[in-house]
């Protein structure tokens, strides 16, 4: 049925669903805007560096047997059976609504090239309605009609940075189709990668159904964040709290931390808000997201109250920040918490220095990925990211380097007795 995938956007989402599909057999082109991606893939190299499983290797594999090549040119869909969209939706925070420019991009770029009758899939995650006004809208502009003279379905991604294959090949996912039959060509199309259940639905449940799955998360994370606020006031360990919590039954506290960031939590549940926008006000995601968006703000709160304790001046002073990732051994920065931290340290002239051993480069500053070096004369050590090295971390050595023994630690990384063992001044969010 399927012979020919084109897969729009190789990024997080696009790169391992193209490789996936080439390694079940399918002749799969990769359509890409950014030109030094395109070459990286056809030369068999994986632009995503962080430690994913697999990939490099699958990666190299088909493009080496010729099953996954990629292009800039969208008239590869002209002869594609399926056309997978996989481009960001990120969320535009001052306009407050979706920043739908590079879906539309490409959704405009595949009608002009749309000539057989072939199954269209979007699996960005969207605000409900998108497929309907929007998605549905720009491919039936040239006369042409979804269900008619092509199919027209959404399955949303699951993806999440150090699982990428493991999620693509494992999880349940929603299929929700346009119509009858676009709906089971889709499920037919996915259970040649998917080993989960494949749950078909229409459009608009599944748009909710993404949205939703995130923006709950979201709120428990939001919850987890404001019960370790409450515990830092009564002088509790939330972790040991949460640790007991979750003892009772259909519990399950999240970890409280630095701050929520990645391309999914911090903005599906406002896209799923966006969908009833001046209809209702969902105040409960919004209260979660606002709590989140806090955290590195607190974080900055306790690196201030170590400096006061101290009698340090936070002017002039080193701060190194590990972790710029939003992730723990993940090369992904898209919306770190550690961003809002650098930027209010910045506006108290303090001096920061970057660690972090997955993210090779930040335009915004220095970044080493030599721990001695982040902490040579260093005032404060903060926690933002829990990549596994840092678990490593030798106190009595670090002391010696530091200029002033603080840490701040934003992923209950270190252990506070320890660290006051050890002459350090501690704070940790939710401790
Ligand atoms: N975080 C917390 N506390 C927690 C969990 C996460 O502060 O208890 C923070 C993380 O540090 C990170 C952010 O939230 O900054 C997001 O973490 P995440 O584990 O949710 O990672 P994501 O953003 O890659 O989440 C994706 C989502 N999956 C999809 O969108 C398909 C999420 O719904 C999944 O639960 C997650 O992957 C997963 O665990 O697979």
């Amino acid at each position: 049925m399927f012979k020919k995938i084109v897969v729009v956007g190789m990024g997080y989402v696009g790169i391992p669903v193209a490789a996936e599909f080439a390694n079940a057999g399918f002749d799969v082109v990769g359509v890409e805007i950014i030109k030094w991606k395109v070459d990286w893939i056809n030369k068999g190299k994986c632009p995503i560096q962080g430690n994913e499983p697999g990939l490099t290797k699958l990666l190299k594999k088909v493009v080496k047997n010729g099953k996954l090549r990629a292009t800039k040119d969208f008239m590869e869909c002209r002869d594609a059976d399926a056309i997978l969209i996989c481009t960001e939706t990120p969320f535009d925070l001052k306009r407050k609504e979706p920043d739908y420019s590079a879906l539309k991009s490409a959704v405009n770029s595949v009608a002009e090239n749309l000539e057989k009758k072939s199954l269209i899939v979007v699996e960005s995650t969207i605000a409900p309605k998108t497929m309907e006004n929007v998605v549905k809208f720009i491919l039936e502009k040239n006369g042409k009609k979804a269900g008619k003279d092509f199919y027209l379905a959404n399955c949303p991604e699951r993806v999440m940075p150090g699982k990428l294959l493991h999620n693509i090949e494992n999880l349940d996912r929603v299929v929700g189709g346009i119509d009858k039959k676009s709906q089971e060509l889709a499920v037919e199309l996915y259970s040649h990668i998917v080993k989960g259940k494949l749950y078909p639905t229409d459009c608009l449940t599944a748009e909710i159904v993404k949205t939703t799955e995130n923006a709950y998360r979201d709120v428990q994370i939001g919850f987890a964040n404001e019960i370790a606020l409450i515990c830092e006031k009564l002088g509790v360990d939330t972790f040991k709290v949460r640790e007991l919590v979750n003892k009772c039954p259909y519990r399950d506290m999240h970890l409280p931390g630095a701050g929520v960031g990645g391309h999914c939590l911090p903005k599906d549940s406002l896209l799923l808000a966006y969908s009833v926008k001046d209809k209702i006000d969902p105040r409960m995601l919004m209260t979660a997201r606002e709590i989140n968006e806090t955290m590195p703000l607190h974080m900055v709160e306790l690196i201030k109250e170590c400096f006061k304790e101290t009698k340090k001046d936070l002017k002039k002073s080193k701060i190194s920040i590990f972790g710029l990732a939003y992730l723990a051994n993940s090369d992904d920065t898209r919306n770190t918490p550690a961003i809002p931290i650098i930027e209010k340290l910045k506006e108290n002239e303090a001096n920061v220095v970057i660690h972090d051993s997955y993210v090779k480069k930040f335009d915004e500053g220095n970044i080493t990925d030599s721990i001695d070096e982040a902490l040579k004369g260093s005032d404060c050590l903060v926690l933002v990211t829990a990549h596994d090295e840092y678990k490593k971390i030798n106190l009595k050595k670090i002391k010696k380097l530091m200029r002033t023994p603080i840490i701040v630690d934003g992923r209950n990384l270190f252990s506070k007795e320890e660290c006051e063992k050890e002459g350090f001044v501690y704070r940790g969010i939710g401790k």
